[in-house]
């Protein structure tokens, strides 16, 4: 029984426990991705992505906020792998900007965006981080959206000869390739919801894209066998119990349907080779003679994105038949607001390890707080460690009733551009003074640098 520690209700802060039932070589990490933390956007020859277009748009991002800045990372990588090694942490998820590689999405390589990825990871290998590269972070280029997107049939050979630039420019140094994030959100918030770009309401477009991004994914992981065979591939979904917010026949059904799309419409084709019920009948339109089979490609493990429960309502008016719900009145919640639910944590890595059979790796898990710090800027954030502390205590009972479970990223790093809510939601272990791009850690930070000093050392306390 993985109960709430006291931290929710008092100020406590719960102990550092040793992780008796990790594996010795468990990773400890911390996760980020281009768009919310490199600015830089129209520097060294980078092009627009369609995040760049889309957070100018008014009324788009909370206050405003884009992420032509973030939190400099392109000039501040230095300072923040210095971050990351005084946390002792053993690796480091981030994603590549495909414009700053391929301006246009392809053809002309930019050599001094290549040339920051190259210092990139040669700083994280000299602090004896391990970098994890993820290839696809939502920051489509533009160029290549104006030519239909994800929608577009042709999106999976300009993702493979993206790939292959990659795997051939770091694949030297870099030994763990994923080929998207959370899949299940870009195309539900970008194809329906309209939250993401591009912003339309339109199922026949959301397949097709759902389509495709699972080819590119399974020609993504062809190139990466060819070219590094050593390599470690995984794919990162987010993985959320999807609930009916109420117990209605018509919720259940409209919950079993999201749970298709933001679950299953990737992981099962991916790992299974096969869509999902009610999902396969809406993307057969765009399934090819022998597609799935390029789809179902061996890959090494399964990253996955938890942070709560998600709710479901039924909705005619929706073209989809569902509507994305809050969480009920009254339920343990984030200082964001999202529901704490740690036994869900648990059981989804219960069943994905069930499901999928692949080695599984936490790639994101954190919480987000529209916090301020002291005057000197530090941020005691007992929450948030509350919160990290039941969830580890989570993945551990996953462990101990079998779960092959890895490694655990945190999101985030650094506080950093929550796509929709700007910077105002903060999700880092670092809280980054903006004006001023000062870091600072915070309390979780100390906490986080402690739990990993105690399974590394394998004390018991
Ligand atoms: C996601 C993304 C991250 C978010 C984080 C907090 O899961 O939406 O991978 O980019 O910033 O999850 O919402």
């Amino acid at each position: 029984m993985v109960s709430l520690p006291s931290g929710f209700d008092g100020r406590t802060v719960p102990s550092v426990p040793g992780r008796r039932l990790l594996r010795p070589d468990f990773i400890w990490g911390v996760s980020t991705s281009s768009y919310q933390i490199e600015g830089a956007a129209r520097e060294d020859g980078r092009g627009p992505s369609v995040w760049d277009g889309f957070s100018h748009e008014p009324g788009r991002i909370a206050n405003g906020d884009t992420g032509d800045d973030a939190c400099d990372h392109y000039h501040r990588y230095g300072e923040d792998i210095a971050l990351m090694r005084d946390l002792g942490v053993g690796a480091y998820r981030f994603s590549i900007a495909w414009p700053r590689v391929l301006p246009e999405g392809r053809g002309a390589v930019n050599e001094a965006g290549i040339a920051f990825y190259d210092r990139l990871v040669d700083g994280l290998l000299a602090a004896g981080i391990e970098p994890w590269v993820c290839l696809y972070h939502w920051d489509l280029p533009q160029a290549l959206q104006d030519r239909g997107g994800w929608a577009h049939r042709d999106s999976v050979s300009w993702f493979a000869d993206y790939t292959r630039l990659m795997a051939s420019r770091l694949g030297d140094r870099v030994k763990r390739f994923a080929t998207f994030n959370e899949p299940g959100v870009f195309t539900l918030f970008g194809y329906a919801f309209r939250w993401h770009p591009p912003a339309v309401d339109d199922p026949s477009q959301h397949h097709a894209a759902i389509h495709h991004v699972n080819l590119a994914h399974g020609a993504a992981i062809d190139v990466l066998r060819a070219y590094l065979p050593g390599a470690s591939l995984g794919t990162i979904c987010n993985m959320q119990p999807v609930r009916p917010v109420d117990p209605t026949d018509q919720d259940r059904a409209a919950a079993a349907l999201l749970d298709e799309y933001w679950n299953r419409a990737f992981a099962d084709p991916q790992v299974r080779g096969t869509y999902p019920q009610a999902l396969a009948g809406r993307i057969a339109p765009f399934v090819q003679e022998g597609d799935m089979e390029r789809i179902r490609r061996p890959i090494d493990w399964l990253g996955i994105n938890h942070y709560s429960p998600i709710y479901a309502r039924a909705d005619a008016t929706s073209r989809l038949g569902f509507a994305w719900s809050d969480a009920p009145a009254g339920v343990p919640r984030s200082p964001i607001g999202w529901q704490i639910d740690p036994e869900a944590f648990r059981d989804t890595l219960l069943d994905a390890c069930d499901r999928y059979r692949l080695p599984i790796y936490v790639t994101e898990n954190g919480a987000g707080a529209e916090e301020t710090g002291d005057a000197t800027g530090v941020v005691d954030d007992v929450e948030r460690i509350a919160y990290l502390s039941c969830y580890i205590d989570a993945l551990e009972e996953a462990v101990m009733l079998g779960a092959d479970v890895r490694g655990y990223f945190v999101w985030s790093l650094l506080d950093n551009f929550e796509w929709g809510a700007g910077y105002a939601n903060r999700f880092g272990l670092v809280r980054v003074d903006y004006p001023t791009q000062r870091r600072i850690p915070k309390a979780s930070a100390r906490w986080y640098r402690a739990t990993i000093a105690a399974q590394v050392r394998g004390s018991v306390p």
